[in-house]
């Protein structure tokens, strides 16, 4: 693998949740293929799961990481080809990423969108300016339109902790008062729709995703009916994608309760972090049994891990 950027850079989904989950029983088994190898870890907004698990898996294989917080640490990069740079950006994208690549073996990064204009996100201008650019293999640590890392880790902890050979998971909107991405819902939907699954999307009229992710899913604006015999819930906020990034007001009672809990099949929750206590899932469910974000984000080491060993073993 040589880009790891959707599930469609995936060869054999099944295979690679398999070695997520063989890494976690014996991390440390192939430290030989990182050794003298360089992970650069660049973002372009925060982080705190996909920064400490990405490190982690990295040196679980030998690696030695660089981490660079662009944002805050770098020059300031300008995007836009052709333009006299006479503003406040320092450096050009083209050097800046071509330069990356000469101190790293692979390189991961993390460009959030702009929320403005949805063909520059959803063309993924400035990730695709990277893998233009860096000159080695790259990792999405999300981008505008997508969280692979993410969705591969979910789905290693819906195999990991499946009580049926075809459970249902539901992806349920959930209230927030800023208007964020649609990555991590774009995403989790196309990987659920390759998996064997039985996947259901519920969210409030107007924040219908891009049709190209959510092909195969059952799709409903009713959240009490979606959440029936729901084996697994997973919880997430999104703005709309059309008009792009806008926020409606109302939908307050889509946060998830123990009471919406009750007609599920004791379902387990599941949420990306990080999440708003209280206005995105109730801490009652953040405190209680059927909360599994914690082992979830565990889970991040392993899918990293897993996609970091087949960069590897391609460049050996
Ligand atoms: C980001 C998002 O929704 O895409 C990152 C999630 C991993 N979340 C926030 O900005 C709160
Ligand atoms: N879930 C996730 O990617 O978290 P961070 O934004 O903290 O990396």
């Amino acid at each position: 693998m040589k880009l790891f950027s959707s599930v469609h850079d995936v060869t054999d989904i099944k295979a690679l949740v398999a070695e997520a989950l063989q890494l976690k029983q014996n991390p440390y088994a192939h430290q030989h293929l990182g050794k003298n190898k360089t992970l650069g870890l660049v973002f372009l907004n925060p982080s705190l799961r996909t920064r400490m698990s990405t490190q982690k898996a990295a040196t679980n294989l030998g690696m030695n990481v660089m981490v660079l917080n662009i944002d805050k640490e770098g020059w300031a990069l300008e995007l836009r080809d052709s333009v006299v740079m006479d503003g406040d950006t320092v450096e050009h994208i083209r050097e800046a990423a071509a330069v990356m690549g000469q101190y790293v073996d692979i390189i991961g990064v993390r460009s959030f969108p702009g929320l403005k204009n949805r063909d520059e996100d959803y063309n993924e201008v400035i990730f695709n300016k990277f893998i233009e650019y860096c000159g080695v293999p790259l990792i999405s640590l999300e981008s505008a339109t997508r969280h692979p890392l993410q969705s591969l880790a979910d789905l290693v902890t819906i195999e990991e902790l499946k009580t049926k050979p075809r459970p249902k998971v539901v992806l349920t909107w959930a209230p927030h008062i800023k208007p964020l991405p649609q990555a991590v819902p774009n995403s989790f939907a196309e990987w659920m729709c390759r998996a064997d699954v039985d996947f259901t999307i519920a969210y409030p009229a107007g924040y219908e995703l891009f049709a190209d992710f959510t092909k195969g899913a059952t799709i409903t604006t009713n959240q009490e009916e979606a959440l029936a015999d729901a084996d697994f819930i997973y919880v997430k906020n999104w703005s709309a994608y059309e008009p792009y990034g806008k926020v409606f007001p109302g939908n307050e009672d889509w946060m998830l309760t123990n009471q919406k809990l009750k007609n599920t099949n004791n379902g387990k929750v599941m949420h990306c972090l990080p999440v708003r206590r209280n206005l995105e899932l109730s801490a009652e469910i953040l405190d209680g049994p059927n909360s599994i974000v914690v082992h979830e984000a565990g889970n991040r080491v392993w899918a990293a891990q897993a996609v970091l060993k087949q960069m590897l073993e391609k460049l050996q």
